[in-house]
């Protein structure tokens, strides 16, 4: 499937919950099939995606959804570690692989000889879902509807969608995200 498919199939089941969407195209897709104050875009920091998703996890009680990339999370493997032994039951990291670092041209990462999902079996993770071309037919509302940290594992196609850059500034798009996280505590 294609990466901004797979984006749109997710968070047609997404409600309230508080989402950080990787940088680089992958925000830009999601923007571009649906904005949100619950949103918060990636402008910079690749690898932190993971990271500011436990963050907010731990200091609210809302469900909070991070799209990360397989690249990203590679980048930052210490993430999974903490996420682990913080062990917040509102977290659920989704990684989007494609086995390359598709925003900045497609570059190969190490995704395709190390299997991301037995990092996280091994990390501890005993919540995790794997969902292929082979699977077509995942069902998110299964994920949304069990405790976490889940760990979620996809695999994409490489490529991006032809979608325009998002026209907000990165301060805009962090002061939404707080007011929308102050105001629903
Ligand atoms: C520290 C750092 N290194 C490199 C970049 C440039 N960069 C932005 S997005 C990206 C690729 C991200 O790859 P991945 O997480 O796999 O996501 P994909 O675009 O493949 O969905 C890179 C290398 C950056 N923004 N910050
Ligand atoms: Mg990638």
């Amino acid at each position: 499937m294609e990466r901004i498919e797979t984006i749109k199939k997710i968070a047609s089941e997404l409600t309230n919950e508080l989402v950080v969407c990787n940088i680089g195209f992958p925000s830009r897709e999601l923007y571009h099939i649906k904005d949100s104050s619950t949103h918060f875009y990636m402008l910079g920091s690749m690898g932190l995606a993971s990271s500011i998703g436990l963050g907010l996890a731990m200091s609210c009680h809302r469900k909070v959804v991070v799209f990360d990339g397989d690249g990203s999370i590679l980048m930052n493997l210490g993430s999974i570690v903490t996420i682990f032994n913080q062990n917040p039951d509102n977290l659920i990291l989704i990684v989007l692989d494609n086995e390359c670092y598709g925003s900045t041209g497609s570059q190969c990462t190490y995704a395709s000889t190390v299997n991301l999902g037995k990092v996280a079996e091994a990390v501890g993770f005993k919540y995790r879902f794997f969902f292929d071309d082979k699977n077509k037919e995942f069902n998110f509302k299964e994920v949304l509807n069990s405790y976490g940290p889940i760990f979620v594992h996809i695999k994409v196609k490489p490529g991006n969608a032809d979608v325009p850059v998002i026209p907000m500034e990165a301060i805009e798009i962090k002061d939404r995200f707080m007011v929308e996280i102050k105001t629903s505590k």
